[in-house]
């Protein structure tokens, strides 16, 4: 049978399981990442659980997220990583030295390869030809021991890509363009894979930038094929010999089609607050921003920085504006000030911040309230910024420094003929300058203490999941609720990420202030009921750890996000689903009459944090 890349991908790493769409699979998992933010758990879990050696051929530790050291909190949880990298023997990249997804494709990147990072966004590496998927801390920590990943084997969506992109759209606007036509739940279940002669034109950074946001559709990944693109890519990077053609083979049949004419595409945007939001640029013209704002893993290329530096030479952004450049990392920073297009982004009025996720998820740059707010990152969820009233679109970096410099919503094609800007020429160089010294390998000789700040709590116990579960419904909410509305991020809730009593106090506080002292009143049991795509966004598991610390038992929605379902079964919340169409509605005494993933549930829930996972024999060391 012809295969597709991302059913030989799987092929190769299938430990357990049938690949028929629907059935449950195991994947054998070759490399793993973790930020700082899910990190921590990470590390607790694989204490918890008592593991002496990891199993995988690779783990990476990134710190990007939680940067701003305003106490103690968050530079005793870099030391604490930088020891359990040392115990467990994990390459660490300490702060200021880029976020996770770039660098990671940059440095660790290698096609035919599978990786479970504790981050949404995993997915990016899909443009290296990898097998990347986001996932619960504990999942990642059981991939880190030698379990498998079980996931639900996806039907695969090809995406043909054909033409070219025209000047002042890039490859943030084939993304939003895809959730323009499909929304926050389109690719649900499935692997977007992308093809046809459009990709020839695609680098592996604007790629990436697709394979990022796949994670806004939904998709349990998306996978592009290593080809010239990819083998440019780590030439550019000084890793030339890593290189492995990855194709689908001819006449191969994908589950779901569909093409992009990318000479088609306009400039879009999505509008506040949801990733799904999108129309043409062309159609919100003119609203007055407050912030224009570049960066994060969803635009972090070289020339997401280049093309908005030449954009904006020469000219001054009106001083009301806030134009924020959030580089991705230390060896992007060498190669944008070697190029000059620091200093021309200086020049323009730019406050440029550390290398970092920083104000992707409100860790500062927080916008004014109800103030527009312009950025390319990859999500825009109510208070995601850190503003509780916030509202911020999504868009290609051509229009965030096309809108900084009218200090209004612009289409980037409009500048020629208003600024007598023409569209910047951009050639992604061959040579750059590639520095990997900031990154600490695994020692020689591992072990040690783990090194614990006072912030840092260990793991919670867990009670056994009982027969059944009776209590009150205690919050009731609607579609496509994301887990920044469950379990909020910004820099006043993020040091706590590794303390789940004190976070807990944050649970569902973005939809009810309060909510917290209620629950609390409460105690355990309780219920939340929820519309489709339950948990969307963020893989923190806090989103889980923090709503049983405060009693929550069981959820009743009509459909989960994959990362947040497997979340609450890790943690003892039972996920029961709504049987639509049927006459009688399921009580909130869970039985498994009731809900249909109950029985899983179970299974999957004895797989609990306290006991040692099994440990598997690997098919393979490496994948070949
Ligand atoms: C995000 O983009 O939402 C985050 C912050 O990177 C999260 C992880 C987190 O909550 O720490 C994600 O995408 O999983």
């Amino acid at each position: 049978m012809p295969g597709t890349v991302t059913e030989k991908l799987i092929e190769d790493h299938l430990v357990d399981g049938l690949m028929e769409p629907g059935e449950e699979i195991a994947l054998d998992i070759d490399q793993t990442l973790t930020q700082d933010a899910t990190g921590t758990m990470v590390m607790l879990e694989l204490e918890a659980m008592d593991v002496d050696h990891l199993e995988t051929e690779l783990s990476a530790q990134y710190v990007d997220h939680n940067l701003i050291q305003e106490d103690n909190k968050n530079p005793d949880d870099h030391l604490f990583l930088k020891s359990a990298c040392e115990k467990w023997g994990i390459w660490y990249s300490p702060a200021g030295n880029g976020v996770s997804h770039p660098v990671h494709q940059e440095r660790f990147g290698v096609p035919g390869k599978t990786l479970l990072g504790s981050d949404s966004h995993t997915p990016a590496a899909g443009a290296m030809g990898m097998l990347a998927m986001g996932a619960g801390g504990l999942d990642v920590a059981m991939a880190m021991a030698g379990e498998p990943y079980r996931v639900n084997m996806p039907e695969v969506w090809g995406v043909e890509l054909r033409g070219e992109l025209p000047a002042w759209c890039s490859a943030k606007d084939v993304i939003l363009e895809m959730l323009r036509r499909h929304d926050v739940d389109g690719g649900v279940g499935r692997v977007i894979e992308y093809h046809g002669p459009g990709l020839a034109s695609l680098t592996a950074m604007d790629r990436h930038v697709i394979a990022n946001m796949g994670t806004e559709l939904g998709a349990t990944s998306t996978v592009f094929p290593a080809d010239d693109a990819v083998k440019q890519f780590l030439a550019q990077q000084h890793r030339a010999a890593e290189f492995k053609p990855l194709h689908a083979d001819d006449d191969v049949e994908y589950h779901v089609t569909e093409t992009i004419r990318l000479d088609e595409i306009e400039p879009m945007i999505a509008k506040p607050s949801s990733p799904g939001n999108v129309v043409p640029v062309a159609d919100v013209q003119g609203k007055e921003i407050y912030q224009a704002y570049i960066g994060s893993s969803a635009n972090p290329g070289l020339r997401d920085f280049a093309v908005p530096a030449m954009i904006v030479d020469g000219q001054r952004v009106p001083p009301e504006i806030s134009f924020d450049v959030n580089p991705t990392s230390r060896q992007m920073l060498q190669n944008l000030t070697d190029m000059g297009y620091l200093g021309k982004l200086y020049a323009s009025g730019a406050r440029v911040h550390q290398a970092g996720c920083n104000g992707c998820i409100g860790m500062g740059q927080a916008p004014a309230t109800g103030r527009n707010s312009l950025r390319t990152v990859p999500r825009n969820f109510p208070g995601r910024s850190g503003t509780r009233e916030d509202s911020v679109f999504l868009c290609s970096p051509e229009t965030a420094a096309a809108s900084a410099l009218t200090g209004e919503i612009t289409d980037p094609r409009t500048l020629e003929e208003t600024h007598g800007i023409t569209y910047p020429d951009w050639t992604e160089p061959e040579q750059i300058i590639v520095d990997e010294s900031a990154l600490s390998p695994p020692p020689e000789t591992l072990g040690g203490e783990l090194e614990k700040g006072p912030n840092v709590k260990s793991l919670p116990t867990f009670e056994r999941v009982p027969n059944a579960i009776t209590g009150p419904v205690l919050m009731k909410v609607g579609d496509d609720i994301s887990t920044d509305e469950i379990m909020p991020a910004g820099s006043e809730v993020l040091p706590y990420r590794s303390n789940i009593p004190k976070i807990s106090e944050w649970v569902f506080d973005q939809i009810e202030q309060g909510f917290y002292e209620r629950a609390s009143k409460q105690g355990a049991p309780w219920l939340v009921v929820g519309g489709s795509n339950y948990g969307q966004g963020s893989s923190r598991e806090h989103a889980a750890l923090a709503p049983y610390h405060l009693g929550m038992r069981a959820a009743l929605a009509v459909s989960y996000a994959r990362i947040h379902w497997q979340n609450l079964v890790n943690f003892g919340i039972v996920p029961l689903e709504f049987m639509i169409g049927t006459t009688t509605m399921p009580s909130t005494r869970a039985t498994p009459s009731n809900c249909r993933p109950f029985a899983r549930s179970y299974r999957t829930v004895a797989r609990s944090p306290c006991a040692t996972p099994r440990k598997i024999r690997r098919s393979r060391s490496s994948t070949g």
